[in-house]
Protein backbone atom coordinates (compact mmCIF):
# COMPACT_ATOMS: atom_id res chain seq x y z
CA UNK A 1 0.00 0.00 0.00
CA UNK A 2 2.84 2.56 0.76
CA UNK A 3 4.80 1.76 -2.61
CA UNK A 4 2.19 3.48 -5.02
CA UNK A 5 2.42 6.79 -3.58
CA UNK A 6 6.60 6.94 -3.01
CA UNK A 7 7.04 5.62 -6.83
CA UNK A 8 4.17 8.67 -8.16
CA UNK A 9 7.11 10.80 -5.86
CA UNK A 10 9.82 9.46 -7.67
CA UNK A 11 8.04 10.23 -10.96
CA UNK A 12 7.22 14.07 -10.17
CA UNK A 13 10.53 14.43 -8.59
CA UNK A 14 12.33 13.31 -11.97
CA UNK A 15 9.86 15.57 -13.83
CA UNK A 16 10.36 18.44 -11.79
CA UNK A 17 14.53 17.80 -12.23
CA UNK A 18 14.13 17.35 -15.73
CA UNK A 19 11.99 21.04 -15.72
CA UNK A 20 14.59 22.97 -13.78
CA UNK A 21 17.86 21.02 -15.84
CA UNK A 22 16.01 22.27 -19.10
CA UNK A 23 15.19 25.27 -17.42
CA UNK A 24 18.57 26.38 -16.47
CA UNK A 25 20.53 25.60 -19.91
CA UNK A 26 22.48 28.06 -20.53
CA UNK A 27 23.15 27.31 -24.24
CA UNK A 28 19.62 27.00 -25.88
CA UNK A 29 19.22 25.18 -29.40
CA UNK A 30 16.54 25.83 -31.71
CA UNK A 31 15.45 25.75 -35.49
CA UNK A 32 17.19 22.97 -36.12
CA UNK A 33 17.50 21.30 -39.79
CA UNK A 34 19.57 19.59 -42.58
CA UNK A 35 18.75 20.56 -46.27
CA UNK A 36 18.18 17.46 -48.23
CA UNK A 37 20.48 16.45 -51.01
CA UNK A 38 20.70 14.36 -54.03
CA UNK A 39 21.34 10.64 -52.94
CA UNK A 40 25.27 10.81 -53.96
CA UNK A 41 25.93 14.21 -52.57
CA UNK A 42 29.56 14.01 -50.57
CA UNK A 43 28.61 17.13 -48.26
CA UNK A 44 25.74 18.47 -46.72
CA UNK A 45 24.38 21.91 -45.06
CA UNK A 46 23.34 22.00 -41.47
CA UNK A 47 21.54 24.85 -39.82
CA UNK A 48 20.40 25.95 -36.37
CA UNK A 49 20.16 28.94 -34.25
CA UNK A 50 21.93 29.08 -31.02
CA UNK A 51 21.22 31.41 -28.23
CA UNK A 52 23.44 32.18 -25.37
CA UNK A 53 21.40 33.25 -22.12
CA UNK A 54 24.92 32.87 -20.15
CA UNK A 55 27.20 35.96 -18.72
CA UNK A 56 29.88 34.57 -20.80
CA UNK A 57 30.66 34.38 -24.72
CA UNK A 58 30.57 30.53 -25.45
CA UNK A 59 32.16 29.08 -28.43
CA UNK A 60 30.86 25.97 -30.53
CA UNK A 61 34.36 24.16 -31.29
CA UNK A 62 33.80 20.71 -32.12
CA UNK A 63 30.69 19.31 -33.73
CA UNK A 64 30.20 15.36 -34.53
CA UNK A 65 27.40 12.97 -35.77
CA UNK A 66 27.48 9.13 -36.12
CA UNK A 67 26.15 9.99 -39.57
CA UNK A 68 29.17 11.82 -41.29
CA UNK A 69 32.82 11.11 -41.57
CA UNK A 70 33.60 14.62 -40.39
CA UNK A 71 31.14 18.01 -39.89
CA UNK A 72 32.96 21.31 -40.14
CA UNK A 73 32.10 24.89 -39.38
CA UNK A 74 31.90 27.21 -42.32
CA UNK A 75 30.99 30.48 -43.56
CA UNK A 76 30.04 31.59 -46.83
CA UNK A 77 31.34 35.24 -47.56
CA UNK A 78 31.08 37.16 -50.69
CA UNK A 79 34.35 38.00 -52.60
CA UNK A 80 32.67 40.38 -55.07
CA UNK A 81 30.34 38.34 -57.05
CA UNK A 82 32.04 35.29 -56.28
CA UNK A 83 30.72 33.17 -52.98
CA UNK A 84 32.69 30.98 -51.01
CA UNK A 85 32.80 28.75 -48.05
CA UNK A 86 35.49 29.54 -45.44
CA UNK A 87 36.03 26.66 -42.90
CA UNK A 88 36.32 28.39 -39.36
CA UNK A 89 37.59 27.31 -35.87
CA UNK A 90 34.58 28.18 -33.85
CA UNK A 91 31.38 30.09 -33.87
CA UNK A 92 31.30 32.90 -31.07
CA UNK A 93 28.00 33.82 -29.18
CA UNK A 94 28.03 36.41 -27.89
CA UNK A 95 26.57 36.51 -23.65
CA UNK A 96 22.75 37.31 -23.91
CA UNK A 97 23.10 37.25 -27.80
CA UNK A 98 22.80 34.45 -30.50
CA UNK A 99 23.93 33.11 -33.72
CA UNK A 100 21.79 31.89 -36.86
CA UNK A 101 23.38 29.55 -38.93
CA UNK A 102 21.68 29.90 -42.16
CA UNK A 103 21.95 29.38 -45.90
CA UNK A 104 24.44 31.75 -47.53
CA UNK A 105 25.98 32.43 -44.03
CA UNK A 106 27.43 30.41 -41.21
CA UNK A 107 26.54 26.71 -41.60
CA UNK A 108 27.83 23.28 -40.74
CA UNK A 109 29.35 21.09 -43.35
CA UNK A 110 28.52 17.61 -42.59
CA UNK A 111 30.93 15.54 -44.90
CA UNK A 112 30.19 12.20 -46.42
CA UNK A 113 26.86 10.61 -44.73
CA UNK A 114 27.14 7.24 -44.51
CA UNK A 115 23.36 6.80 -45.76
CA UNK A 116 20.95 8.66 -47.84
CA UNK A 117 19.39 11.53 -46.26
CA UNK A 118 15.53 11.65 -47.35
CA UNK A 119 12.83 14.75 -46.37
CA UNK A 120 12.03 13.67 -42.66
CA UNK A 121 14.62 11.84 -41.49
CA UNK A 122 16.49 12.96 -37.94
CA UNK A 123 19.79 12.93 -37.29
CA UNK A 124 21.95 13.44 -34.22
CA UNK A 125 24.55 16.05 -33.80
CA UNK A 126 26.59 16.61 -31.06
CA UNK A 127 27.67 20.11 -30.36
CA UNK A 128 30.47 20.68 -28.30
CA UNK A 129 31.00 24.09 -26.62
CA UNK A 130 34.41 25.50 -25.33
CA UNK A 131 32.87 25.86 -20.90
CA UNK A 132 32.79 21.64 -22.05
CA UNK A 133 29.32 21.47 -22.52
CA UNK A 134 27.69 19.12 -25.00
CA UNK A 135 24.26 19.21 -26.47
CA UNK A 136 23.43 16.23 -29.17
CA UNK A 137 20.23 17.67 -31.13
CA UNK A 138 18.26 15.71 -33.84
CA UNK A 139 18.56 17.38 -37.07
CA UNK A 140 15.31 16.72 -39.65
CA UNK A 141 16.11 16.53 -43.05
CA UNK A 142 14.11 19.00 -44.72
CA UNK A 143 14.12 20.15 -48.39
CA UNK A 144 15.20 23.36 -49.72
CA UNK A 145 12.04 26.23 -48.02
CA UNK A 146 9.89 28.41 -50.63
CA UNK A 147 11.37 31.58 -49.46
CA UNK A 148 14.84 30.57 -50.72
CA UNK A 149 13.41 28.86 -53.65
CA UNK A 150 12.27 32.15 -54.97
CA UNK A 151 15.96 33.62 -53.58
CA UNK A 152 17.45 31.09 -56.04
CA UNK A 153 15.88 32.06 -59.02
CA UNK A 154 16.15 35.93 -58.39
CA UNK A 155 19.39 35.28 -57.78
CA UNK A 156 20.18 33.42 -61.47
CA UNK A 157 18.24 36.16 -62.96
CA UNK A 158 20.27 38.66 -61.70
CA UNK A 159 22.93 36.60 -63.33
CU1 LIG B 1 30.23 24.77 -46.44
Amino acid sequence: MRKKPSILGLVLLCGLLATYAHATKELLIHGAWIREAPPNAMALAGYLTIENSSGAERSLTVVTSPVFEWIEIHRTVHDGDVAKMVPQDAIDIPPGGRVELKPGDYHLMLMKPSRTLREGDRVPISLKFNNGETQTINFPVKKQTLSEKIDASAEKKRK
